[in-house]
């Protein structure tokens, strides 16, 4: 089976103002695969567990009481090198610094509201970290798409 496994979540900005299709069909159009999926409102707990490194960050409470505003879309994608391209593709944390064609890039404008998460690349093991907070293991579907003989050589 083709690569790793990434979180992703469209934030409650996001949502609100109907982009989880749009966001999920970059990802499927790429040829990242959809191995689960999540609608649901996250609940302190989760929001600290989740931002547990931003703890001492002066952006922490508004960060959680952001999160926690509205319902969010969480997924997990499965591809090559898929945490790394996820985030290439998710843009600059602060969308003003985002390149144009990012999904932050081309949706956001303000950093407190930035649309989307991804698992960080360059934080060894969060992608797993991230999935198992949202996910059990049997929430996640193996499964070969029907494209992928031709999207991989
Ligand atoms: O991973 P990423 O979301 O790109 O950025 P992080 O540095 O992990 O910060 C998480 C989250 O916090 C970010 O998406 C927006 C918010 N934030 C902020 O409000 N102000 C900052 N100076 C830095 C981050
Ligand atoms: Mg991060």
């Amino acid at each position: 089976h083709h690569g790793e496994r990434t979180f992703v979540m469209v934030k409650p900005d996001g949502v609100q103002r109907g982009l989880i299709g749009e966001i999920l069909s970059r990802f499927e159009e790429r040829g990242l695969k959809v191995v689960g999926g999540k609608f649901l409102q996250i609940d302190e707990e989760l929001a600290s567990e989740h931002y547990a490194e931003h703890e001492d960050k002066p952006f922490y409470d508004d960060l959680v009481s952001f999160i926690t505003s509205g319902p969010v879309f969480a997924f997990v994608l499965q591809g090559a090198d898929a945490t790394r391209q996820v985030r290439s593709m998710v843009g600059e944390t602060d969308p003003l610094e985002a390149d144009p064609g990012t999904i932050r890039g081309d949706y956001g404008l303000d950093l407190g509201r930035n649309v989307v998460h991804a698992s960080d690349h360059e934080d060894e093991g969060a992608n797993e970290r991230e999935i198992a907070l949202f996910f059990d293991e049997e929430d996640l579907v193996d499964y070969e798409r029907i494209d992928e003989t031709w999207l991989y050589e």
